[in-house]
């Protein structure tokens, strides 16, 4: 027997529900033959940690799970308890599948060997970003970047498999648990975005081969230590008021990024005569937020450095952060250079 399969232009009953994060995974593998998987694995890995998260932070105003955990963590912030939560499940999910070998995190003062010497990747994660907004209700995000590893397959992990610069980074991705929940990732082949559909506990295909505007009129800095930044910088944001410019922040990267990458802008967390390396993370913050910068036409500097070429001397290294709308870097890129010159 024949059966009639129906199409959208046959009926508006059979509409498309969309593409799913795990058809578009697969999909996306069909196009390299000799993928082996484990890649795909993984990033459908993290995809599944981060619905739990994501039913975590929702309901985390009545299930006692806001506030304080009452640790503090390598950087001597406060860990909130969904910091820990957020923790556990991110990498539990790396842990399960097999792929990964070795795990950086926020929340953890040293590698997490998973001795797994088969696995081929590291993961580096931020799992909480922005938690000082959780008791707050506003926008969190998860940040990801994912290396193959140097050392062969089957050895112990060494020390170079984990200080990578950025540039050899084989996907990265954010989930922003915001008005909805959203992952944005990469593998290179630039940037896509799907969004949460609760209901159906999926997440589908929403901002297909994501471009950032080459330009914006968003400018997103906390400002509140002005007076330390540098002449480079202040003239920049001189110019950017004169201009009538935007100024947004929320205090969470990732919400600050999005909003950027979508509508154009530039976010910035700048060296400061009391913090010199600023205050975000090179391997698990600047480096896949670079990533995806890139590979959406937008660009990521540390105000002179590309940062995707930086190379980590330790862990958990902090790195000043320009990135956005690439003609806005290049902008204050040139100023900071041409003031830092004027100061030698
Ligand atoms: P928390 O995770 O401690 O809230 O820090 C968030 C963050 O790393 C980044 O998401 C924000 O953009 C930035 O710090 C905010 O820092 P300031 O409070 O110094 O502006």
């Amino acid at each position: 027997m024949k059966v009639k399969y129906y199409t959208p232009s046959d009926s508006k009953l059979a509409y498309s529900v969309g593409v799913t994060l795990d058809r578009f995974i697969k999909m996306k593998q069909d196009d390299f033959p000799f993928a082996s998987g484990e890649l795909s694995q993984l990033l459908r890995d993290i995809g599944l940690a981060a619905k739990i998260v994501n039913r975590e932070t929702n309901r985390a105003g009545l299930a006692n799970i806001a506030g304080a955990f009452g640790n503090t963590n390598i950087q001597g912030e406060e860990q909130q308890k969904l910091d820990v939560i957020a923790n556990i499940r991110f990498t539990r999910a790396l842990t399960k599948g097999g792929e990964v070998c070795a795990i950086v995190s926020e929340e953890d003062d040293e590698v997490i060997d998973l001795q797994n010497s088969s696995g081929k990747y590291v993961v580096a994660i931020d799992p909480l970003d922005g938690s000082s907004n959780i008791d707050v209700n506003i926008s969190i995000g998860t940040i990801f970047s994912i290396y193959r590893r140097v050392t062969p397959v089957g050895s112990p992990i060494q020390p170079e498999d984990i200080m990578q610069p950025g540039r050899n980074q084989v996907a990265a991705g954010y989930v922003l648990y915001g008005s909805s929940t959203m992952l944005v990732y990469t593998t290179g082949h630039g940037v896509n975005g799907f969004t949460y559909e609760a209901s159906l506990g999926e997440f589908f295909l929403s901002h297909p081969d994501m471009k950032a505007p080459q330009n914006g009129k968003i400018y997103s800095i906390n400002e509140g230590t002005y007076n330390h930044f540098e002449p480079g910088l202040r003239e920049y944001l001189e110019n950017c008021k004169k201009l009538e410019y935007s100024a947004r922040y929320i205090g969470s990267l990732v919400a600050d990024f999005h909003r950027n990458l979508l509508k154009g802008g530039i976010y910035i967390y700048p060296a400061t005569t009391k913090s010199p390396s600023g205050k975000l993370r090179l391997l698990y913050e600047a480096n896949a937020l670079a990533f995806i910068a890139e590979q959406a036409g937008a660009s990521a500097i540390d105000g002179e450095e590309r940062i995707l070429d930086i190379q980590p001397s330790s862990l958990h290294q902090r790195t000043p952060l320009y990135i956005g709308s690439i003609e806005m870097v290049k902008e204050v890129g040139a100023l900071i250079k041409k003031r830092r010159a004027l100061t030698v």
